[in-house]
């Protein structure tokens, strides 16, 4: 049986020993530097709120299971668990319309929660002024976690399964034979073990970095306080009950509350962020009970008082009596760190986790660990889902502490971060600046979303009929008319769209042929010349990537990819014979899509392009005028044309050449808003928003994709063939009205009841309405009608064939 050491003893480390030995690996020791099970770490003084919604599904699965798990655990002192509910309040009506978006958000990740007026606030927490609100977000199932009561019970437990909890033990060094974990050193010796899991709270980093692995968190100080006794809690609750009233949050101020008996609790995030330098920790600590309590700063706390007595005015007679800023993790964006070190196998880590997500996170870390494949999907959790920026100590600091100024605000799915930008910039930028490019920020590349340049263009086509959706002002953030008209431009003339920031590897070596064909699902060992859409799954067979596979020689292959994880899961299953290199940075790509795609094109190259000449899914490497390129007839929008690849040196030359080129036929460049509602006309799907590990490739309608029958076996296969017919599949429903438009992540119900969620969504200039993806019940119908709920709104939609756009491919193929 495996030797397993967890360094900390905080809740996600309890937690974890509870489900490896639950799983029988009971060869567990769990070692921390503090005492049980007031270890002195963020779990030692956490006031243990639990709001389950959060706009990601994983991380509201997270939560589910800990408030179940806590809820059964039994605790000599009371309970781990007390259901108090959670209520939200809005003072704004920018909240209050978000909180219609979050109670679609826990309708569609299956939490019970209701809009509730301020006078039934005002009956669920009589401290509250009801005259301040607009109104609640009330989730009944929500409540406080006793965190030190659960880490024991789950600590214990392990111990009765035969783990061992060493308190009073701090790991000094990680030990390793060059390429595993072979222990951990401690005062005491050395320990070993064949798997460590870093599960050491903000302490972790300092950890990771000993064994050459960068964790992008950044340790912040956070105020928390309790006041004095209030006379209109006295009597309310029982020293054992501690609360009855519901925890809630008062986001546009940046504040939290609970009841501690007949004293309330108040957190704050109004302050500035206070990243906590972890070399003078421990003597900046030194007066304070807990190395992760920092003294109380009362001036960053002034605001967010004076904020909280105008909500609950009960607090004018009273004052904080007791108050720290304790010390817990935050990350670029705000996910959890989950994973296997790549270059030192058995190092895990389980890092930036909170009280409310630790009982999930534990149990996914152990499927990770034992079976290989978390049951459900973690890639928003990924340790390796960063860009190469993301490992720099700048990057980590600034978006980190942006993610803390965020962490209550309303944020738009497609409001980008401000820190850091325009760190890669594709060779086109210049020309997009010029052409008045609105950039959206992608794994730190900057895309244009629209140009401002085609206003006129978008004039004119109104003008001869397009019309234009009126949309309302928070699906119009971030957004423009003119990307209807590019699309449309796209469809009907040609355009060329930036896909520099389109992952992308060589795979070379001898046996590069025989890798992509055990790595993916399709044929790829096909022709010099072929381009294949293949799968990655993982071993249960869920969908890890959707790749295309170019053979562009014998042992050379261009693989266009998705994000990090793609290249991470290639690269720990590389054989020694084959390379694996991401070139997407000394490359670039522009697409150049349209009817007239071929008009602009043909005249500059010495190659045929014929449609015979140069077929569908083929690759050639020639020249435009005197660029050499790697063409591929591939297009993502649905349109005759070619994804043309570059040295990054050339994309200058590149993009004027076609510029001047397309001069005569309109050529336009077109943006990522464009591009995205082309493609979901199209009917292809875009991994990690409209599938993901969580989905086989039948259920998200791929398995096209997928040769059971080719002669190598590949990751999955076994999977698939014991697989049953999937109960809900990825479905495409077109809106009625012309002016619905949805986001992402909206329930969609049946005669009342929720039966699946949006993915994705954009206007499709062609149907003159929105089209969306949606996870719906297998049984469901072409044609049938569902409801989409948006922000407080209902719109009706039709589930539609696919793809709506162009089944017979006369778009493409001619
Ligand atoms: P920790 O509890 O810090 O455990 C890590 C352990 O590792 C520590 O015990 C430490 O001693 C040990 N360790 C570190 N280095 C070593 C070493 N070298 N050798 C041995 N042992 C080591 N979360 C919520 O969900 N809801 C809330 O309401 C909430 N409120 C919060 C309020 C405050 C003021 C703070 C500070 C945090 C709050 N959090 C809340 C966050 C939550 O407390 C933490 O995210 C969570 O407790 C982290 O748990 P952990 O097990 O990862 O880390
Ligand atoms: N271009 C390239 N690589 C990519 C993408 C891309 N890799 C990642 C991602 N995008 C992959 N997604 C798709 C999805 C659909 C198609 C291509 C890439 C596609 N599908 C056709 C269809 O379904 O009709 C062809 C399928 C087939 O013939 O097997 O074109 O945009 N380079």
């Amino acid at each position: 049986m495996p030797r397993v050491v967890v360094i900390g003893a905080g809740i996600v480390g309890t937690s974890l020993a509870d489900e490896l030995t639950e799983r029988g690996w009971t060869d567990v020791t769990v070692v921390d530097r503090g005492p049980l099970f007031a270890t002195g770490g963020s779990t030692s003084h956490a006031p243990g709120l639990v709001f389950q919604t959060n706009p990601s599904k994983t991380m509201t699965a997270f939560a589910k299971y800990t408030v179940e798990k806590f809820g059964a655990l039994r605790h000599p002192d009371g309970w781990a668990f007390n259901a108090v509910g959670g209520l939200e309040v809005a003072t704004t009506p920018e909240r209050w319309a978000d909180l219609h978006r979050k109670a679609g958000w826990a309708q569609a990740w299956g939490i019970e929660g209701n809009l509730v007026t301020p006078a039934e606030c005002a009956a669920m927490h009589p401290l509250i002024d009801s005259d301040r609100i607009l109104g609640g977000f009330h989730t009944p199932a929500d409540g406080l976690a006793k965190a030190l009561r659960a880490a024991e019970a789950q600590g214990r437990r392990a111990e009765a399964r035969g783990a061992t909890l060493r308190p009073y033990t701090e790991v000094l060094g990680i030990v390793d034979d060059g390429s595993r974990v072979t222990g951990v050193r401690t005062a005491d010796g050395v320990i070993d073990a064949d798997v460590v899991v870093c599960a050491a709270g903000f302490w972790g980093a300092q950890i990771a970095k000993q064994v050459g692995l960068v964790l992008p968190l950044v340790p912040m100080a956070h105020q928390y306080g309790r006041t004095g006794r209030i006379e209109a809690l006295v009597g309310r609750n029982t020293e054992s009950a501690e609360a009855g009233l519901p925890i809630l949050r008062h986001q546009d101020q940046d504040l939290y509350f609970r009841e501690h008996v007949d004293r309330l609790g108040i957190g704050s995030y109004s302050h500035k962020p206070m990243p906590v330098d972890m070399s003078t920790l421990l003597s900046d600590t030194a007066g304070e009970p807990m190395p992760s309590m920092m003294p109380f700063t009362e001036e960053d706390f002034a605001p967010a008082w004076k904020a909280a007595a105008e909500l609950i005015p009960a607090l004018d007679d009273s004052k904080l009596e007791e108050a720290f800023n304790g010390i817990f993790s935050f990350t670029p964006d705000g996910f959890s760190l989950i994973g296997e070190h790549r270059e030192l196998a058995g190092f895990w880590v389980a890092e930036a986790v909170w009280v409310t997500h630790s009982a999930g996170v534990a149990r996914a870390t152990a499927e990770w660990i034992i079976d290989g494949t978390p049951s459900i999907d973690t890639h928003e959790c990924d340790l390796y889902r960063f860009e190469d920026i993301a490992r720099s100590p700048s990057f980590i600091m600034q978006t980190s502490s942006q993610a803390f100024v965020e962490v209550y605000d309303v944020i738009h799915p497609h409001q980008y971060r401000t820190a850091l930008r325009g760190l890669r910039t594709s060779p086109f930028h210049a020309r997009q600046v010029e052409s008045g490019a609105y950039f959206y920020e992608g794994g730190g590349w900057e895309r244009p979303a629209w140009y401002e340049a085609n206003a006129e263009l978008t004039q004119r086509l109104c003008a001869e009929g397009l019309a234009l959706p009126e949309r309302d002002d928070w699906a119009s953030k971030f957004w423009s008319p003119i990307s209807v008209a590019e699309a449309q431009w796209t469809r009907e003339n040609v355009a060329m769209y930036d896909m520099t920031p389109l992952t992308r590897y060589e795979v070379s070596g001898a046996g590069a042929a025989a890798f992509l064909q055990q790595m993916t699902t399709n044929n790829v060992d096909k022709s010099v010349g072929s381009v294949t859409y293949t799968l990655l799954l993982d071993e249960t067979g869920g969908i890890r990537s959707d790749l295309t596979v170019a053979r562009l020689g014998p042992q050379t292959f261009q693989v266009g990819a998705n994000s990090p994880m793609d290249f991470d899961w290639l690269s720990r299953r590389l054989p020694g014979d084959v390379v694996l290199r991401d070139i997407t940075g000394g490359t670039c790509c522009l697409g150049v899509w349209g009817p007239a795609a071929r008009d602009v094109v043909a005249p500059l190259c010495p190659d045929d392009l014929s449609h015979q000449g140069f077929r569908y899914f083929r690759a050639i490497s020639t020249y435009l005028d005197a660029i050499p390129v790697t063409m591929m007839r591939v297009s993502y929008v649905g349109e005759l044309g070619w994804e043309i690849y570059a040295g990054a040196e050339y994309g200058a030359a590149l993009w004027g050449l076609l510029a001047r080129a397309g001069e005569p036929h309109g050529i336009i460049p077109a943006g990522r808003i464009a591009f995205n509602s082309l493609r979901i006309e199209k009917g292809y799907r875009s991994w990690g928003t409209d599938m993901t590990a969580e989905h086989l490739p039948a259920a998200a309608g791929i398995d096209f994709a997928v040769r059971m029958a080719k002669a190598s076996d590949f990751v999955g296969r076994a999977a698939l063939k014991r697989a049953s017919a999937p109960a809900s599949m990825l479905r495409s429903i077109v809106f009625d009205d012309p002016n619905a438009a949805v986001l992402g992540k909206e329930p969609v119900s049946v005669d009342g009841a929720c039966v699946g969620y949006v993915t994705s969504a954009g206007y499709s200039p062609t149907m003159g309405r929105t089209i969306a993806y949606a996870w719906l019940p297998a049984q469901l119908g072409v044609g049938e009608a569902v409801t989409v709920a948006y922000r407080g709104s209902e719109f009706a939609a039709v589930v539609h064939a696919e793809p709506v756009v162009d089944p017979e491919m006369a778009r493409i193929k001619r």
